[in-house]
């Protein structure tokens, strides 16, 4: 046995809690499954539903069609929203091609399409912090014909010019970086003093937990691992939180992507999921981690999370 393998037998697992599904990713996954039993297949989901690659690969088997564009349903066909949400203007096209639609928006965007629609009303520009490009991003900022201002930066916030200080609100993505967005925050509050922010946070209870989970499992860890998909806000958020910590991190979709020398000479190593990627990936890669010789796991304590949210009106009955 040479001195590596030694050091990886002795070495262990910390499992992060909580990782993985959040509420609105189960749910939104389960209105996908419901649709496709209730109505046969296809049924036609617009973007991913979630972003992961895993789960939008199953769907697809069990008859899921993903698209980009309404135009590409057919006439009289389903189409279900992602959990990321949609603008005014992608509801009101689904809605006048007479499709069935079933809305997979978070209720936790839903809220924040909500804040978005009364302050508008009151007659206040909105901020919105963001990642320009998101599917949430483009949802949310679609909510309203003008009147919302995307920044990603502080730099951002530095440039902006609004035409009515005394009437400013902001909100923000659903997925972003806790302690990024403070700074963010409190620029726009250095320059914009009267500004208005949402009564609760925009960022959700998973994305904060996730992320604290990590704030508490990287300090005890030599190498971070993170389940979850290239385009997936909340998952990339969870690696930079153990990277800023100094911590070598890694996003992985799959356990075939662990490059045994990151944990070569390592004695802790920290896994966490992101909230669109399923347990059993992370199993998956607890299970490549004991191939390659570590034969510890230790659950970490954390936030037991007891969220659902009901299912849309039409799916809510037993499958
Ligand atoms: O935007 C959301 C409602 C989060 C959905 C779950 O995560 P994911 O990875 O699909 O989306 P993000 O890219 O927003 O994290
Ligand atoms: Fe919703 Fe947050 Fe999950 S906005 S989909 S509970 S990551």
């Amino acid at each position: 046995m040479s001195i590596t393998d030694t050091t990886l037998a002795e070495a262990e697992i910390l499992l992060a809690q909580p990782r993985g599904f959040c509420a609105g990713v189960d749910r939104a996954i389960e209105i996908v499954e419901r649709a496709i039993k209730l109505h046969g297949s296809p049924i036609y989901v617009r973007h991913e539903i979630v972003h992961n690659a895993y789960v939008v690969e199953d769907l697809r088997k069990k008859g899921a069609i993903f698209i980009e564009q309404l135009e590409e349903v057919p006439a009289g066909n389903t189409v279900i929203f992602s959990a990321h949400g949609v603008s005014k203007a992608v509801r009101a096209e689904a809605e006048s091609r007479g499709l069935r639609v079933y809305d997979a928006t978070c209720p936790l965007v839903t809220k924040v399409h909500i804040e978005v629609a009364k302050m508008r009303a009151d007659g206040f520009d909105i901020v919105m912090i963001g990642h320009k490009g998101h599917p949430e991003v483009e949802g949310t900022m679609g909510q309203t014909g003008e009147g919302m201002h995307l920044v990603e930066d502080i730099e951002d916030v530095q440039a902006l010019a609004l035409p009515d200080p005394e009437r400013i609100a902001f909100v923000t993505q659903t997925t972003l970086s806790v302690d990024d967005a403070a700074e963010i925050i409190a620029a726009l509050k250095a320059k914009y003093p009267a500004i208005r922010e949402p009564k609760k946070q925009d960022i959700c209870y998973a994305t904060q937990n996730r992320q604290d989970a990590v704030k508490f499992m990287a300090p005890q860890c030599d190498v971070v691992i993170v389940v979850g998909s290239p385009n997936s806000s909340n998952s990339n958020r969870l690696r930079e939180v153990a990277e800023k910590r100094g911590i070598p991190s890694y996003m992985v979709d799959s356990p075939t992507q662990i490059d045994p020398a990151w944990i070569e000479g390592k004695r802790r190593i920290g896994v966490t999921a992101g909230a669109s990627a399923p347990e059993a990936l992370a199993q998956a890669v607890i299970a490549r981690l004991h191939e390659l010789g570590v034969r510890n796991v230790r659950a970490l304590e954390g936030i037991e999370e007891n969220i659902a949210f009901p299912l849309p009106r039409g799916l809510g009955l037993p499958a």
